[in-house]
């Protein structure tokens, strides 16, 4: 992941790593609702880019599952913007989505993985992750790299608004170039994630729980933990926890937080008492230097201080770890799961 973002992204050139999209960056910000359609993991990473384009660049943003717009008759406005997310290029059921987005008369964008694939031809333009092959089935660096283009989108847009500071479109810019870094020393703590999966492996569910950009983050790690490891798992906003899932909570389930020192983090606090009170083992992601969270959990998976625009970037790699040492000492093909194709073409 590292490897591929590494030197891509330089403040004063931005909008140049966007490929063929940085000509249309203009229409971007001038659109009035954006619509992104994806599956699995791609729809997560579009989950993230929701917050983004709203927060930063007040766009109204809906996040489609691929595989039930296609079937709708959804309303499709002029100057809405379609974008289409998918690592291999080939998914059916996005595929299928964009045609039915143009027949109504959409512009459609695309952040695709493989150049020239079927998405990336049917688009009008779009931008490669141009992350490498996904040697495995599940994506892992397709989100990240996803997520990158997604972010870059979404701050030029808002610096064409001027709907974001002169000074926070270059802070987030240069912050940007810090991830790779920061990736790497979350790498670095693999050896911690791995005693923790130990402990894990015969668990026969999970809860995942995140809030604000967390949230998409928190579904992820519960997709990973699904497709590699076949073990149950769900993510949840924290908030919503209390509207049913609550009723899971006891000794035997572990809980994955991601609790991460941001403005959601006095409420993820109480998440986290809320699930201790019912016994519930805890394992947290949590900010380097976080002196409190450490003494309410079981366990603690430290990530660096990442400003909150960026932190799936970052918080989403002990997941894929944890879901990855799982499945391995479950004994299970992490590169080909059962039941999964690489590209879903029906
Ligand atoms: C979508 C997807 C992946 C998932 C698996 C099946 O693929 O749901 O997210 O990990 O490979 O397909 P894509 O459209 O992003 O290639």
């Amino acid at each position: 992941i590292a490897d591929s973002m590494r030197g891509r992204l330089r403040a004063d050139d931005a909008h140049l790593q966007l490929g063929g999209l940085r000509n249309y960056l203009d229409k971007l910000a001038d659109s009035k609702r954006i619509v992104i359609v994806g599956c699995g993991t791609s729809w997560h990473a579009g989950l993230v880019a929701e917050y983004l384009f709203e927060e930063l660049a007040r766009i109204n943003v809906e996040v489609e599952y691929a595989s039930e717009f296609r079937y709708r008759n959804p309303v499709i406005k002029e100057k809405d913007i379609v974008i289409a997310i998918s690592q291999s290029g080939e998914t059916a059921d996005t595929l299928a989505a964009i045609e039915l987005a143009k027949s109504k008369g959409a512009l459609i964008f695309g952040v695709c993985n493989v150049v020239g694939s079927s998405i990336a031809r049917a688009t009008d333009a779009g931008a490669y992750t141009h992350a490498g092959p996904e040697i495995g089935v599940a994506s892992t660096k397709a989100f990240t790299a996803q997520v990158t283009v997604l972010t870059l989108m979404a701050i030029e847009a808002a610096q064409r608004k001027g709907t974001i500071s002169e000074e926070l479109y270059r802070q987030l810019l240069i912050e940007l170039e810090t991830i790779p870094a920061k990736v790497e020393r979350v790498l670095q703590t693999a050896e911690k994630i791995k005693e923790i999966a130990f402990i894990f492996t015969y668990a026969r569910n999970f809860i995942y729980l995140g809030r604000g950009l967390n949230f998409p983050v928190a579904l992820e790690g519960a997709l990973k933990l699904k497709e590699i490891s076949y073990i149950h798992a769900e993510g949840y906003p924290a908030a919503e926890m209390k509207h049913g899932p609550i009723a899971l909570i006891d000794e035997d389930m572990p809980v994955v937080f991601l609790a991460t020192k941001d403005s959601s983090y006095e409420k993820i606090v109480s998440n986290i008492q809320e699930v201790k009170a019912r016994k519930g083992r805890v394992i947290a992601i949590i900010t380097e230097g976080d002196t409190l969270i450490p003494t309410m959990v079981d366990f603690v998976i430290e990530i660096p201080k990442t400003h909150e625009m960026l932190t799936p970037l970052v918080s989403v790699i002990p997941l894929q770890l944890l879901s990855y040492y799982i499945a391995v000492m479950r004994g299970r093909n992490v590169d080909q799961p059962r039941n999964l194709a690489k590209s879903v073409t029906v």
